[in-house]
């Protein structure tokens, strides 16, 4: 217990001023934040793979190369966060080693395969628009270091949601078939994004206090109403629609109602019965193995700079 570290915290929070990694902070608050910041992380890096899936098979020279600039992009965004997390003080090996050995989550949304070409497309605009819409307000989340790594990682998020709304765009005003291509992606990928904001708010043990601490701002429901509202008209725009059947705008809430979404799916997605998780899990664990030898070289390399440079 430390009493004038607690005050100080609690006035850097009612300030909305922010809390650096040097500052005193409760432990529930370090131990929340790296929880939601290292499976921010490990999302990041475990999504490259539905879209590094699809590299090989772009349809053109073009979208291959924007394809992988995304792709690396979530790779960065994936670093960048481990960065973050690891100024709470759990070091990046022992954050690593919660996601190979199952105990970490990563969001949900990338436990489903990538069918077709147009899931690039649903994914950018869908999965990418829901990241925003969750991370824009995270910029002001009261931990420096994540508040700031949002900033960068939002604009590049934004630039992804473009680009996935473009390759729908395309393939919606394409044959008819490419329309239906785009519409089926829509159709699957649509009820898991809205679930990327979380559980119903009576259901999230974490976020009252989350937003006590001002590292949420807004409510899981309340993003999730945020990104219909949003999408609804971009759907008509693409000329697509979106599978909900209680789907309407409401006059006197001034949102739109939407169907009640599958929770019983999602508890089995992030419990590990998803479509994709073990597939997810076996080729990160892969990758991890075969990128042994470039972390023995690196510290091999660093022993002998020190050695060199030892007085
Ligand atoms: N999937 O009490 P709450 C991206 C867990 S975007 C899996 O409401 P909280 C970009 C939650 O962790 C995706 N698990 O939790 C990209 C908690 O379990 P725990 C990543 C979920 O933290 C695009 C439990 O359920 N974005 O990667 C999910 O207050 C394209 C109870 O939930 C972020 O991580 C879920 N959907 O709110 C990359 C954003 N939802 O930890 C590649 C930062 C909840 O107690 C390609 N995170 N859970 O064991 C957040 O904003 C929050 O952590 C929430 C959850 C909103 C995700």
């Amino acid at each position: 217990e430390d009493a004038a570290g607690q005050e100080n915290f609690d006035r850097l929070i009612a300030e909305d001023s922010r809390i650096e990694p040097r500052d005193w902070m409760p432990e529930a608050y370090r131990k929340s934040l790296t929880r939601q910041v290292s499976q921010h992380a490990h999302s990041e890096i475990i999504g490259m793979q539905p879209e590094a899936n699809w590299i090989t098979r772009a349809p053109s020279l073009k979208r291959k190369a924007i394809l992988m600039a995304k792709v690396q992009d979530e790779a960065g965004h994936g670093l960048y966060l481990y960065s973050a997390a690891e100024t709470l003080g759990t070091p990046r090996d022992e954050l690593n080693e919660q996601l190979l050995s199952g105990r970490a989550k990563y969001s949900s949304i990338f436990n489903y395969p990538a069918r077709t070409w147009a899931d690039m497309g649903a994914i950018g605009w869908l999965v990418d628009g829901a990241a925003i819409c969750n991370q824009v307000p995270l910029c002001r989340a009261s931990y420096g270091p994540y508040g700031r790594a949002m900033v960068r990682i939002c604009k590049e998020e934004s630039f992804h949601q473009r680009q996935g709304w473009e390759i729908l765009y395309e393939l919606s005003h394409g044959t008819p078939e490419q329309k239906q291509m785009a519409q089926d992606a829509v159709d699957r990928f649509y009820g898991p994004a809205l679930q990327m904001f979380g559980p119903p708010d009576e259901d999230s043990p974490n976020s009252r206090q989350s937003m006590a601490w001002k590292v949420k701002r807004f409510s899981n429901d309340d993003l999730r109403q945020r990104f219909v509202d949003m999408i609804v008209p971009q759907a008509e725009a693409l000329g697509l629609t979106l599978p909900d059947p209680d789907l309407k705008w409401n006059e006197e809430r001034g949102h739109y109602d939407f169907g009640e979404l599958d929770w019983d799916e999602f508890m089995s997605v992030i419990k590990g019965d998803g479509p994709m998780n073990t597939q997810r899990m076996a080729r990160r664990i892969q990758a991890h193995e075969e990128g042994a030898w470039v972390r023995e070289a690196a510290a091999a390399y660093a022993r002998r700079q020190a050695e060199q440079n030892a007085p």
